[in-house]
């Protein structure tokens, strides 16, 4: 079985030259990103087996995220291009302080053609975690839950564990939307990954005690609560911990942090670690995510890990 798979969108990405205001960038990088894409790329840098299942414009910007993805180990036979679709963009504006906001150019989607009939069953029998999030169920609601709900209904009857991601994006749907589409996928998380905000906006909380007490009514056995600067908590098995944040040597992008810790967490959920392991392995990956520009390329080789972690000497030259 593979170890980790996901489903969801990817675009090209532009990350401009210089921090300020999208209207005044002139030069931009081109780059890949999309939250599950980059959940599909840092799993296989750690070394994990890892499939992706998307859909892609049949075009230089599609060849070119199929092709990144591959090269970065990610098995990419679950990924189509299609005619008739543009490859989906996104530019990225980034403030002085690493923060940033979003342009999307997605409205067209290619996975706007990925239908329960087109999806690949085999694939999803056989992974040990199937990982979902709330951009993909956001690029077409009505289309997407039901797809998911399929999804994760034939991973987990087949044993797979599901990690569920709400990445909730205010640019794709509503409020209400949201909450309605993902509480219809809530029932079927073994895992959790959220942040504060989309815990209120799903919960009206993001109190640690009445999170852990939701996820025993959904039968959700595994929660991570992600606070940026402030941190991260986790909780399983009667177990609720804390850890603070890591300071990054510099903060210059943060788009994929989330992605990162999340990579980080299902990690030391497949090793079997312990609890508070896991949760200071996800919460390096997340600091390494923030120093690097663009959203996938700060994320790390295992080995990196674990010379951040004081684990392993680095050996400079
Ligand atoms: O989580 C990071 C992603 O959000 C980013 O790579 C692209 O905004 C994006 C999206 O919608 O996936």
């Amino acid at each position: 079985k593979k170890d980790v798979l996901t489903i969801g969108d990817a675009m090209i990405t532009f990350d401009p030259s210089h921090t300020g205001p999208l209207r005044f960038a002139s030069s931009f990088e081109k780059k890949a990103g999309g939250a599950e894409f980059n959940f599909a790329i840092g799993c296989a840098r750690l070394g994990l087996t890892t499939g992706w299942i998307s859909r892609l414009g049949n075009d230089e910007f599609g060849k070119f995220i199929r092709n990144f993805a591959r090269g970065e180990g990610v098995d990419v036979s679950g990924v189509s291009l299609l005619d008739g679709y543009p490859t989906s963009l996104n530019f990225k504006e980034i403030r002085e302080d690493g923060s940033g906001s979003t342009f999307y150019y997605r409205d067209n989607s290619p996975t706007k053609a990925l239908t329960e009939g087109t999806l690949n069953e085999a694939a999803l029998r056989n992974c040990k975690l199937l990982h979902i999030s709330g951009v993909f169920a956001a690029i077409d609601p009505k289309k997407n839950i039901p797809l998911l709900k399929r999804a994760v209904t034939i991973a987990k009857d087949h044993g797979a564990q599901i990690s569920l991601d709400p990445n909730i994006r205010l640019k794709l749907w509503s409020e209400k939307e949201a909450k309605d589409g993902l509480m219809e996928l809530l029932p079927y998380a073994d895992v959790l990954l959220t942040g504060d905000e989309e815990a209120d906006l799903l919960f009206g909380t993001h109190n640690p005690e009445k999170l852990v007490q939701t996820c025993q009514r959904y039968g959700i056995s595994t929660l991570a609560i992600k606070r940026g600067e402030s941190g991260a908590i986790a909780y399983r098995n009667g177990e609720l911990l804390q850890a603070d944040a890591i300071t990054a040597s510099k903060v210059v992008d943060t788009v994929g942090a989330g992605d990162g810790f999340d990579v980080g967490f299902v990690y030391g959920v497949l090793q079997g670690w312990t609890l508070k392991r896991t949760l200071q392995f996800a919460n390096v990956i997340g600091s390494m995510v923030v120093s690097v520009y663009g959203d996938n390329e700060g994320l790390p080789e295992l080995e990196e890990v674990l010379v951040k972690l004081g684990e392993k000497e680095y050996i400079e030259r």
